[in-house]
């Protein structure tokens, strides 16, 4: 809990939004990432390809602006069902088995209506549902660290389970393998003394 909590502190440090940009800034601990798209340069609506994703079934709208979180004009996010609920795919994703893989994403409630949301989101051995009321901000930037066991083939998805034409909304999605626990360590270490030392510098 301590670790996680860690963390989601180091990425909201490291992954300021940057407007214009198609890519988050990457944190300084991870490897060149597999996945990561901020969606900014999205556009259309009823769409089966956004970014990185494929939707297997079902579409999915690029909203801009007030729709998105935080809300300003150049952030483009992903709502998860266009005219219906998308299951969005990325490419195959091949996990080396006793490496941690870094993965995450904002998913928050719709900003549409008065709808909850349901999402599925899986990649390698996580899967978990997320009930969102409308216009919850609760779930935000959710980011975890995975461990996998043994080699295997995997995709990222998020599968809307919400009926209709307004879903949650997808921001934001970074995956990128870590090093080693041992030099995360180190690199944690080194970006909280960092981070810390920058704050005595600023008083
Ligand atoms: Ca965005
Ligand atoms: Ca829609």
């Amino acid at each position: 809990m301590t670790n996680r909590s860690l963390i989601v502190g180091l990425v909201a440090l490291c992954t300021l939004p940057a407007a214009g940009q198609a890519q988050i800034p990457i944190p300084p601990f991870l490897e060149t990432p597999i996945l990561n798209d901020n969606f900014n340069t999205a556009s259309g609506t009823n769409l089966t390809m956004v970014g990185p994703f494929t939707a297997t079934s079902g579409n999915v709208d690029v909203l801009h602006g007030s729709r998105c979180v935080p809300a300003t004009a150049s952030n483009g996010c992903v709502e998860l069902d266009g005219t219906a609920p998308a299951t969005l795919q990325s490419g195959p994703i091949k996990l080396e088995g006793g490496y941690p893989y870094f993965l995450s994403f904002e998913l928050t409630g719709s900003q549409l209506n008065n709808r909850a949301t349901m999402t599925q989101v899986s990649f390698g051995p996580f899967s978990h549902t997320y009930e969102l009321a409308a216009n919850d901000l609760t779930s935000g930037l959710v980011s975890m660290v995975l461990s996998v066991p043994k080699d295997e083939i995997t995709r990222v998805t998020f599968k809307s389970l919400t009926p209709g034409a307004t879903g949650a909304i997808l921001d934001d999605v970074l995956v990128a393998r870590v090093p080693e626990p041992a030099t995360l360590g180190l690199m944690v270490l080194g970006v909280l003394g960092a981070g810390f030392s920058g704050r005595k510098r600023a008083h």
